[in-house]
Order: structure tokens, then C-alpha cells, then sequence
């Protein structure tokens, strides 16, 4: 399901730009505006979902195959190997969660980080 008034489903729909990482018939996936760190990218599902919090059993195949996703797309994108390489997964859901866009994303988080010691 799409809204029309959503930022996210706009951009899976191409009709605002993204750097694409991934697209298949349920997920999409780019490149986070504001990266925290070399690798940065969303995970979304396709099915406009507002957030973590309207996830049910329902979901569970579609969030297992967004999740197990995760680590072949962290390398792709520049990821090093587990166990010195590595990457954050990080939903936020709702306000007190920090969530600023309410079409349910994953945060994929990591890539060589030269401000990490040792
Ligand atoms: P969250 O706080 O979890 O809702 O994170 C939303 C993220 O979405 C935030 O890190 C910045 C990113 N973002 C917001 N607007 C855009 C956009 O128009 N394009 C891209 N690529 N990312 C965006």
C-alpha cells in the first residue's frame, strides 16, 4: 500500500531521487541523507507501514527477509568483515523513539570508522 503524502513512498516510487542500494518486490533500500558514519543506509518495506509499532505477526516474514538482508547489503556497501568489521541495525519508533519519518525503516549503520581507537 502507498501514501501519497508519504516521504518514503515517494521515493520508492522515484518520484523524489535516492541513491538506490537495493530494490526487490517488497524491500527498497538507499542511502541515508545525513549519514552518521562511511556506511548509512535505509531499509524499507515497500508496504507503507507508519512504524516499528504497527508490526505484527502478520510482518514477520517480511521483516526476517529485510533483517537477513542486512549483512550481504553492509558488505556490499562497504562493510568489513565480522569481527572487526561491522555495522548497527536501529529502528526508531515513534517520538520518543526518534523516529522522523513514519514509513517504518531499518538504519543500517557502520563501514571503517578512523575516529574508533584501537
Ligand atoms: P528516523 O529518525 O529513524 O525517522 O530517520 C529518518 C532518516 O531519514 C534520517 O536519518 C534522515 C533520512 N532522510 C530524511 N529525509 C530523507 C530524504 O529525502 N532522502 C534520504 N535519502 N534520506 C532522508
Amino acid at each position: 500500500m502507498h501514501d501519497p503524502n508519504c516521504l518514503f513512498c515517494k521515493i520508492i516510487a522515484g518520484q523524489i531521487p535516492s541513491k538506490k542500494v537495493y530494490e526487490d518486490e517488497g524491500i527498497f533500500a538507499f542511502h541515508d541523507i545525513h549519514p552518521w558514519a562511511p556506511v548509512h543506509f535505509l531499509m524499507l518495506p515497500k508496504l507503507h507501514l507508519p512504524s516499528m509499532a504497527q508490526v505484527t505477526m502478520e510482518h514477520a516474514g517480511l521483516l526476517g527477509r529485510m533483517l537477513a538482508l542486512a549483512p550481504q547489503l553492509a558488505l556490499e556497501q562497504g562493510c568489513n568483515p565480522y569481527p572487526e568489521g561491522g555495522f548497527r541495525v536501529m529502528v526508531n519508533t515513534g517520538r520518543d523513539g526518534g523516529q522522523e519519518v513514519h514509513h517504518l525503516h531499518i538504519h543500517v549503520i557502520g563501514g571503517p570508522r578512523p575516529w574508533l581507537k584501537g
